[in-house]
């Protein structure tokens, strides 16, 4: 018998990073050597822009210029920010501008060429990022992409559109219809956020009549969320609504997840009703900037995870969806041509006020993985899945994609991995082929043919996180995943995992 000790070590990690933009930014920028900082989930670096003609008139850039760089990734993110009504800064003379890792796009009407042709009352329709003509002014976005390179950004990294209040619900069209403006750019778009998304005319939309107005000859299904999703243009982006407008609309809200839901589409969304601004009285939505932490960014050129019909969902004029589920694209995770391994995550939210009920302890959620890479899923190939003790067989239908149904995952601060693979014998799984299919094996990620369980309490001695006390929930302790909470001991010098 052995005498395993974990001791909880805290280490600082301190992380080097170079000067680091795509490119020679040294063409366009003065940047100090070492110049390095963070804001939240990432780095930044801090430039001066010194040559025309990236220097607009007025001398708008006396201020630095900071790229946003997720960590691990020395390139900068290509971030376009729709500003809402009011414009930002409230001048129209002035192009595009990059501040603070993103791109600012103002509605003004001397930025499109055609704008008087589509006001409505006088107003200009250009403010609300939807009333204009479709396609011939969505090259708009496609230039600030471009702008974007030539200030420092990825060009191959993806593309994040984010707005505020009618640029909020200006990003979701826009969206729609870079996709149809603009191929490269269009395939490119990875996340959408809509923030304070002022969101009566895209519930409106298309049968307000001031839409006919304003979209005068242009094709209204080209930003219509429901066809556009139904044709699949939407699969690979992942759409963030934060908060909601000052309309009391929750309609649109119910509708857009209704209508991610239905066709498998990454959405995620917390809003309320009733209040133009992130707080409302008595709510305490949490309002994620963007993802929690790097290794849960969405990447173009990775998986893309969608989970639908999640149990903890609350749809209703204050709710939330998708809350508190989270996936991990760091060292776990693997498309190879064996498996597919995605860890995820399930943290409950109470206390959310409200008419909010607190979320269940454990979430049943559909989770699909899109963009399935080295894996064979040519439709009909069938594949296993495991889940801790929870396994399957699904049968793919779409290439590209597989969908695992009715996963539990309880609360945890932990991530489980989801592994979905090859098996030799789909109707017989051994994943770590000791000899035990995965339903019956008590460590079915760990070859142990001998099933050794000393506190039989159905966790082979192999995986169990306390080999000596039954612990069949295999609950964590709070330092060490590894070490069950049944396991724990506190001495003076410390906290130690007694595991024998
Ligand atoms: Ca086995
Ligand atoms: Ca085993
Ligand atoms: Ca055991
Ligand atoms: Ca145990």
């Amino acid at each position: 018998m052995k005498t395993l000790l974990s001791l909880l070590v805290c280490l600082v990690a301190s992380q080097a990073f170079g000067q680091g933009t795509s490119g020679d930014p040294d063409d366009f920028f003065d940047c100090p050597p070492g110049e390095v900082g963070t804001y939240g989930a990432y780095n930044t670096s801090q430039c001066y822009v010194d040559q025309a003609p990236y220097v607009p008139p007025g001398g708008y850039w006396n201020h630095p210029v900071v790229f946003l760089h997720e960590q691990g990734n020395p390139q900068a993110d290509i971030q376009i920010l729709l500003s809402g009504w009011t414009t930002m800064p409230t001048t129209c003379t002035d192009p595009n501008f990059w501040e603070d890792g993103y791109v600012v796009v103002k509605p003004c009407a001397g930025h499109w060429p055609d704008v008087t042709l589509h006001q409505v009352g006088g107003i200009n329709p250009m403010g609300w990022w939807g009333y204009f003509s479709g396609l011939s002014n969505s090259w708009r976005l496609g230039l600030a992409a471009s702008q974007a390179v030539a200030y420092g950004g990825d060009p191959n990294g993806g593309l994040t559109l984010l707005g505020f209040s009618y640029g909020g619900a200006g990003v979701i069209l826009q969206s729609m219809l870079l996709r149809q403006a603009d191929s490269y750019w269009g395939n490119q778009i990875e996340v959408v956020h809509s923030y304070l998304p002022h969101t009566l005319f895209v519930k409106n939309f298309p049968n307000d009549p001031s839409v006919d107005l304003a979209w005068l000859n242009a094709d209204k299904t080209l930003a219509d969320f429901g066809l556009q999703a139904q044709q699949g243009n939407l699969d690979d982006i992942y759409y963030r609504v934060t908060g909601t407008s000052g309309d009391a609309v929750s309609d649109f809200d119910l509708q857009f997840f209704s209508l991610c839901n239905q066709h498998k589409i990454a959405c995620f969304g917390t809003w309320h009703a009733g209040v133009h601004s992130i707080l409302a009285p008595g709510i305490n939505l949490p309002f994620l900037e963007r993802f929690p932490g790097p290794d849960s960014n969405v990447d173009i050129g990775a998986m893309l995870v969608v989970f639908t019909n999640s149990t903890a969902n609350h749809l209703g004029p204050e709710g939330h969806y998708n809350l508190g589920l989270e996936w991990n694209m760091g060292p776990d995770y693997v498309d190879s041509a064996a498996e597919v391994t995605v860890p995820l995550r399930y943290r409950q939210k109470t206390n959310l006020g409200g008419t909010i009920p607190d979320q269940p302890s454990t979430v049943t959620v559909d989770v699909t993985m899109r963009r399935v890479q080295a894996l064979d899923t040519t439709p009909g190939t069938q594949l296993n899945w495991l889940f801790g003790y929870q396994t399957g067989l699904v049968t793919t239908t779409i290439d590209g994609e597989v969908t695992v149904a009715g996963l539990n995952i309880d609360n945890s601060e932990y991530y489980e991995d989801l592994i979905i693979y090859v098996a030799a014998d789909p109707n017989n799984p051994d994943y770590d082929n000791d000899g035990w299919v995965d339903q019956l094996d008590n460590c079915p990620l760990v070859s142990n043919p001998a099933q050794d369980d000393v506190d039989s309490d159905g966790v082979g001695d192999a995986c169990d996180n306390c080999i000596s006390i039954a612990n069949p929930d295999q609950t964590p302790s709070a330092f060490d995943e590894t070490c069950g909470a049944a396991c724990v001991t506190m001495w003076c010098g410390g906290t130690y995992c007694i595991n024998q």
